[in-house]
C-alpha cells in the first residue's frame, strides 16, 4: 500500500536538499527545518525564512482525509478541474460510526445509515486515484501510522490530529479541506514558517508513567494556545525510551496545545515499528539516510541557540497526570487529584472509563491496560465503572483479539466498540446522557471539551493514559491513586494494583484478515461520482460571491462569544456529522454551542430586526434574508480544536462577513481565509469589551485592504454613540486575492477557466 518509490525518491534527494539549505543558512539545522527545507515547493528561492512571519510554499508528500472532512474537501476538489490527485492521497471512513451496541453491530448499522456518503466517498476516491479505507478499517491516524507515515516525510491531513504521524518522524500537519485541495491539485501549499519549540526529555519512562503523561504535562505547561504557530521537536535520551506509538500519542496531542505539529528524530523505536508493520524496506532506506532524519548534533547540544523556546522534562521525576475537566490543559498530577477534585466540587464517582481512539490504541497501550484488567480478575476486583475500548485499527483489533486481550477485558465487563472515532466525537449513544446529569468519565482520548463525548454539558470528562484510565475505572473513583492506594476486593481484602506491564509490539507479529483497504481504478475517467440531487446529506457546492470592492457597512452583531469557543462550539459534531457533505443543512448548527456574552447562554442571541431572541442560525438566516451583513466577535484562541472547515464555511454560506476575536487557532484562521471570510483580531484586546449587543459596524478602509496594514472599524452603538477601533490581520497578497475572489477555490476556478 505504501509508496516505496515515493520514499526512495524522497530519500535520494534528501541529502542534496539539506546540504543546499545548510550552505545557505550557514548553521546546523533542527529536524523540523530539515524536513521543511526538503519540501519547499518548486524552485522557490532559498532564504532563512523568518519564523512566525514568512509565508512559505511547501510540497507535501501525501494527503489523508477522514470521512467527516473528506466530503467537503472532495466536493471542492471536484470543482478544481483535475482528473487525478497530484500526490498519493487516502480517505478513511472512521468518524461516522456510532458506538452503541458492539463493534460489529454498530459497523453494520453505520454502513446502512451512511450508505450514500460512503458510496460518494468510494466513487470519488475511485475516480480521482485516491486510496479508500472502508468503514471498520480504523481511525485515520492509526491507519496512517501503520501504513504511510515515514521518517523525514511531510504530509497534510484534513483532521487536526494528523500530527500523530510525528511519532514516525514526519512533519504532518492538520488542515482544512481547501488546503488539501491545493496539494491534491498539484499546487503549492502555503504555511507561515513555524516557530520551533524544543522539548528535551531526560531520564527514562518507567512504572505507571506513560508517554501520554509527557504530553499531559506539556499541555499544562504550554496551555491550549502555547504551541500556536510552532513545531514541537522532542529530543534527548528520554525520547529513546519511548516506543514509536508512544511518540505518536505525544505528537497527537500536540494539537491540544495548538502546535502546528510535533516530531521526533528517527531512532530504533521507529525502525522496530516499521519492521513490525511490514515496512522493512522503508526502515532499510531510512537507515541509509539516518543523519538527515534527526537534527544536526550541535542543535541538541545547545538547543537554546536553535529553538525559540526550550522545555526540559525529566522522565524520572514525571508522575501520571489527569487532565480536565472541559479542557485538555488543566493538568493535575495524580497524587494531587483527590484534593483538587474535592476543592473544585468535581463529581468523584467515575461512571465510565474509555480507552482507545486515535490517540492511544497501540498494541502497547492495550497490552498494558489488559495487564491491569488481568490483575483485577486475579485479585478478585470488579470494575466499578463501565469500561469501553475503541481500537484504532482493524490491524490492532485483530491482533489484540488473537492475543487474548479482548477476552481479558471482557472479564471485567468491557464493551468493545468498532474501530472508529465513536465516543471521542459524540458518536456515543450513551444511555441516559439526554438527562443531562452531572457525572464523571475518564478516557484516553485527546479532547474533553464540553458535550464532546456524549452531548451532555454536565459530563466532566478527564483525560489520562490508558493505564490510568483502566485503573481508575476499576476503582470507580477519581480520588483513587493507583500508585499508592489499596482497593477492597470481593472478599473484603485490601489489594493493590501492581505496575502495569505490556509489550511494545506483538511477539507473534501483527496479523489481520482484511485490513479494509480498497485501491482506486487505474483510470477513473469513466467512474461516475454518486450524489443524489435531492440528498439531505450531500450537496454540490456553488461558488461564493466575489467581493464587490466596497467597504462592508451596516453590519449587525450576530453574537459576541464569551470564553472558550472551539470548533465544537462553532460547528458541533455528534449527530451533526451526518450533514458534513451538505453545507446548507449543516449550517443549522452554526455557533449553537457558543456562549453569548450578553446573557451567558448558548444559542440565544438578539435579532436586532425584531428585538427578539432566537437561535443563532435562525437569527443569521433572518439577517441574510434582509440582505444585512453580520459579524461575529470572539475571545481568545477562537476556533481551537478541529480542522473542520465547516466552522468557516457555515458563516460564509449564511452571510457573516467577518470574525473579530482576541486571537485565533491556526487552522481555523486559515480556514476562514480560504473560504473568503475576514478573520481579524483586536489590536487592543480590551476593545472586545466595547462591543454591545445592539451594535452596527462599518469598515471604513477595507477598500484599501493590504498586507500588513491594519483595518479600521467603526462601531455604532444603539444610542448612536460611536467607537472606532483598529484591527490586525495576517493576510498576505494571495490571501487577500482569495477574499476578493469569494474564496480560494473560486480563485483557482477562475484561473483554470
Ligand atoms: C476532532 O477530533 O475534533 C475531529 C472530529 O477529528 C476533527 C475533524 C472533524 O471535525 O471532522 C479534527 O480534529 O480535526
Ligand atoms: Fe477521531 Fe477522536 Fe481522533 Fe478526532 S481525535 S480523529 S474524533 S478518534
Amino acid at each position: 500500500m505504501f509508496d516505496l518509490d515515493l520514499i526512495t525518491k524522497s530519500y535520494q534527494e534528501l541529502s542534496a536538499k539539506i546540504e543546499r539549505a545548510k550552505k545557505h543558512l550557514k548553521r546546523p539545522l533542527t529536524l523540523s527545518e530539515k524536513i521543511l527545507y526538503a519540501h519547499l515547493y518548486g524552485d522557490q528561492a532559498l532564504s532563512d525564512f523568518k519564523r512566525g512571519i514568512d509565508y512559505v510554499d511547501f510540497a507535501p508528500d501525501r494527503v489523508a482525509m477522514q470521512d467527516a472532512t473528506a466530503q467537503m474537501a472532495l466536493l471542492q476538489f471536484m470543482n478544481s478541474g483535475k482528473s487525478k490527485t497530484a500526490v498519493p492521497s487516502t480517505v478513511h471512513c472512521d468518524h461516522l460510526i456510532q458506538a452503541s451496541k458492539n463493534g460489529l453491530a454498530d459497523l453494520n448499522d453505520a454502513i446502512k445509515i451512511n450508505k450514500e456518503v460512503y458510496d460518494f466517498l468510494e466513487s470519488v476516491s475511485n475516480k480521482y486515484g485516491i486510496g479508500f479505507w472502508k468503514p471498520g478499517a480504523g481511525i485515520i491516524h492509526q491507519v496512517v501510522l501503520e501504513n504511510y507515515a515515514f521518517p523525514g516525510g511531510m504530509m497534510i491531513g484534513t483532521d487536526s490530529h494528523t500530527v500523530n504521524a510525528g511519532g514516525l518522524g514526519m512533519v504532518a500537519i492538520g488542515v482544512g479541506g481547501a488546503d488539501a485541495v491545493d496539494v491534491m491539485a498539484g499546487m503549492a501549499w502555503e504555511l507561515k514558517f513555524p516557530k520551533l519549540i524544543g522539548i528535551k526529555l531526560t531520564g527514562k519512562l518507567s512504572g505507571w508513567v506513560a508517554p501520554k503523561d509527557i504530553i499531559l504535562k506539556v499541555a499544562g505547561i504550554l496551555t491550549v494556545k502555547g504551541g500556536t504557530g510552532a513545531i514541537i521537536e522532542y529530543f534527548g535520551e528520554g525520547a529513546k525510551s519511548i516506543s514509536c506509538t508512544g511518540k505518536g500519542t505525544i505528537c497527537n496531542m500536540g494539537a491540544e496545545v495548538g502546535a502546528t505539529t510535533s516530531t521526533f528524530g528517527y531512532d530504533e523505536s521507529m525502525e522496530r515499528y516499521l519492521r513490525a508493520t511490514g515496512r522493512a524496506a522503508v526502515a532499510d532506506l531510512a537507515n541509509g539516510v539516518k543523519e538527515h532524519l534527526t537534527a544536526d548534533p550541535e542543535v541538541y547540544a545547545s538547543p537554546e541557540k536553535y529553538f525559540d523556546q526550550v522545555i526540559e522534562i525529566n522522565l524520572n521525576e514525571l508522575e501520571p497526570y489527569i487532565n480536565g475537566p472541559f479542557t485538555p490543559d488543566r493538568a493535575t498530577p495524580i497524587s494531587q487529584m483527590a484534593e483538587v477534585a474535592k476543592e473544585n466540587g468535581w463529581p468523584t464517582k467515575i461512571e465510565v472509563g474509555l480507552i482507545g481512539s486515535c490517540t492511544n490504541s497501540s498494541y502497547e497501550d492495550i497490552s498494558r491496560s489488559a495487564s491491569l484488567a488481568q490483575q483485577a480478575v486475579n485479585k478478585k476486583l470488579k470494575s466499578k465503572a463501565e469500561f469501553t475500548i475503541t481500537p484504532g485499527s482493524e490491524l490492532v483489533r485483530y491482533t489484540i483479539e488473537r492475543d487474548g486481550f479482548i477476552d481479558t477485558f471482557n472479564q471485567i465487563g468491557a464493551s468493545v466498540f468498532a474501530n472508529a472515532c465513536g465516543p471521542c466525537i459524540g458518536q456515543w449513544s450513551r444511555p441516559g446522557a439526554e438527562k443531562g446529569e452531572k457525572n464523571t468519565i475518564i478516557h484516553s482520548f485527546n479532547r474533553n471539551f464540553s458535550k464532546r463525548a456524549d452531548g451532555n454539558p454536565n459530563t466532566y470528562a478527564f483525560v489520562a493514559s490508558p493505564e490510568i484510565v483502566t485503573a481508575m475505572a476499576i476503582a470507580g473513583d477519581l480520588t483513587f491513586n493507583p500508585l499508592t492506594d489499596y482497593l477492597s476486593n470481593e472478599e473484603g481484602e485490601m489489594v493493590k494494583l501492581d505496575i502495569p506491564s505490556g509489550h511494545e509490539l506483538p511477539a507473534k507479529g501483527f496479523d489481520v484478515e482484511d485490513a479494509g483497504y480498497q485501491a482506486p481504478a487505474e483510470n477513473g475517467s469513466s467512474v461516475v461520482v454518486k450524489v443524489a440531487p435531492d440528498s439531505s446529506r450531500l450537496q454540490l457546492l456553488q461558488p461564493f460571491a466575489a467581493w464587490d470592492g466596497e467597504n462592508i457597512t451596516g453590519a449587525k452583531l450576530l453574537i459576541k462569544a464569551k470564553g472558550k469557543c472551539t470548533t465544537d462550539h462553532i460547528s458541533m459534531a455528534g449527530p451533526w456529522l451526518r450533514f458534513r457533505g451538505h453545507l446548507d443543512n449543516i449550517s443549522n448548527n452554526m455557533l449553537i454551542g457558543a456562549v453569548n456574552a450578553f446573557n451567558e447562554q448558548a444559542n440565544k442571541v438578539k435579532n436586532q430586526l425584531t428585538g427578539e431572541y432566537g437561535e443563532v442560525p435562525a437569527v443569521q438566516r433572518a439577517y441574510k434574508a434582509a440582505g444585512l451583513p453580520t459579524i461575529v466577535v470572539g475571545d481568545q484562541n477562537y476556533g481551537e480544536g478541529s480542522s473542520r472547515e465547516h466552522a468557516a464555511m457555515e458563516p460564509r454560506h449564511l452571510g457573516v462577513k467577518a470574525v473579530i476575536v482576541k486571537s485565533f487557532a491556526r487552522i481555523h484562521e486559515t480556514n476562514l481565509k480560504k473560504q473568503g471570510m475576514l478573520g481579524l483580531t483586536f489590536v487592543n484586546e480590551a476593545d472586545y469589551d466595547k462591543i454591545q449587543e445592539d451594535d452596527t459596524f462599518n469598515f471604513i478602509d477595507l477598500n484599501g485592504f493590504a498586507p500588513g496594514k491594519q483595518l479600521t472599524l467603526e462601531i455604532v452603538h444603539a444610542d448612536q454613540t460611536q467607537d472606532t477601533i483598529k484591527l490586525n490581520h495576517t493576510y498576505n497578497q494571495q490571501q487577500i486575492d482569495w477574499f476578493k475572489a469569494g474564496s480560494a477555490l473560486d480563485l483557482i476556478r477562475k484561473q483554470n477557466l
